[in-house]
């Protein structure tokens, strides 16, 4: 059986839906050239000098790698060209960016997007991924504002992640299921690999920053105790843990064997509200795992549902198999 490209695919699952909607084929197609694009960069990484920090900070107070504002351009670079988005935002920068004059067309949709999500791994060889979050441009609005960007999640259109691995894939939802596409270099082609992904309800490994257990609130100490009591504690069962300090390497793990990924609020991070950013970390990573048949929360509400009140807004983040995220939600 022919191996599915990526547009092959889409074109199926449009037919399939009586959906005919080539612009939003063409639309992923240019999300995908993006990711192929930023594979390269990552991988080249040292061979192009680019791996080191720049003497600036991004609005999140972080210092910002070469990477980060290298791989935000090509992500703007390519989505812009083909005047599909009135307007674009990025954990780079500050505000919105504004799609030149010249290049605005029919700009039906607004692109928010994490370039470079694990930014910390990426001088030391560890997997780093894109993350993006597609929602619909108000009626009527040319120039979008930061208040036609703050739309609860369960509005997006479509969602994905790509991850540069040991092999680059593009994971994504249009509402219809998640499906995981893997990069073959040889060609430059995005070829269907994982159809209809499902995250297992039931898991015994859990991901998180241990060394923040001291700031952690009572929930989430209780939680993780009663599962590093294994077997004899009142889980009855022994629990494994992870933590790649990248969430989209988290994230597809739980997609394909299962598991509750969480940052949690913490006494440290009480005053931002959380470490993950809602609008293009917790809400694209909660439709893919949601459309997976996962579980995603902030401990007290579905986070989809979180009406957002500024662009880069974080919130607590508990995602990943249906029984555990909510015996997890449980302690609450
Ligand atoms: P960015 O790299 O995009 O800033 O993302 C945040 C992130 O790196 C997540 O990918 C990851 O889950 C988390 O922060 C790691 O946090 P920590 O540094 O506490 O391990």
């Amino acid at each position: 059986m022919e191996k599915q490209t990526f547009s092959q695919f889409l074109l199926d699952e449009q037919r399939l839906r009586g959906i005919h909607d080539d612009e939003f084929v063409l639309l992923l197609n240019d999300i995908a050239t993006a990711c192929k694009s930023i594979s390269r960069a990552v991988c080249k990484g040292a061979l192009n000098g680019v791996m080191g920090s720049l003497e600036c900070e991004n609005i999140q107070g972080e210092t910002q790698k070469q990477l980060d504002v290298i791989t935000n351009d090509i992500f703007i670079g390519v989505n812009q060209v083909a005047g599909y988005y009135a307007g674009m935002a990025s954990e780079e920068m500050d505000a919105p960016y504004e799609i030149p004059v010249n290049l605005r067309k029919s700009g039906k949709y607004l692109l928010l997007f994490d370039p470079l999500d694990g930014s910390s791994n990426v001088n030391v060889n560890i997997s780093v991924g894109t993350i993006f979050s597609i929602l619909r441009c108000p009626e009527g609005v040319e120039n979008p504002k930061i208040k036609d960007y703050l739309q609860a999640g369960i509005t997006q259109v479509c969602s994905g992640y790509a991850l540069y691995g040991s092999s680059t894939m593009l994971v994504i939802t249009t509402g219809f299921g998640v499906n995981g596409f893997t990069l073959d270099n040889d060609v430059g082609e995005f070829y269907l690999t994982h159809l209809n992904m499902r995250v297992p309800e039931d898991t015994h490994e859990f991901a998180i920053n241990m060394s923040n257990q001291k700031s952690w609130e009572a929930p989430v100490k209780n939680y993780i105790e009663d599962c590093l009591k294994g077997t004899d504690g009142p889980r009855g069962k022994q629990f494994n843990m992870r933590w790649v300090a990248s969430m989209v390497a988290e994230v597809h793990r739980i997609l394909i064997r299962g598991g509750i990924f969480m940052y949690p609020v913490d006494s440290k991070l009480k005053d931002k509200g959380g470490k993950l950013r809602l609008m293009y970390e917790a809400n694209p990573m909660s439709f893919i795992v949601e459309q997976a048949g996962g579980l995603s929360s902030s401990g007290r509400q579905r986070i989809v549902n979180i009406k957002p009140s500024a662009l880069h807004q974080r919130v607590p983040v508990i995602m990943g198999s249906k029984n555990e995220v909510e015996k997890m939600c449980s302690y609450y």
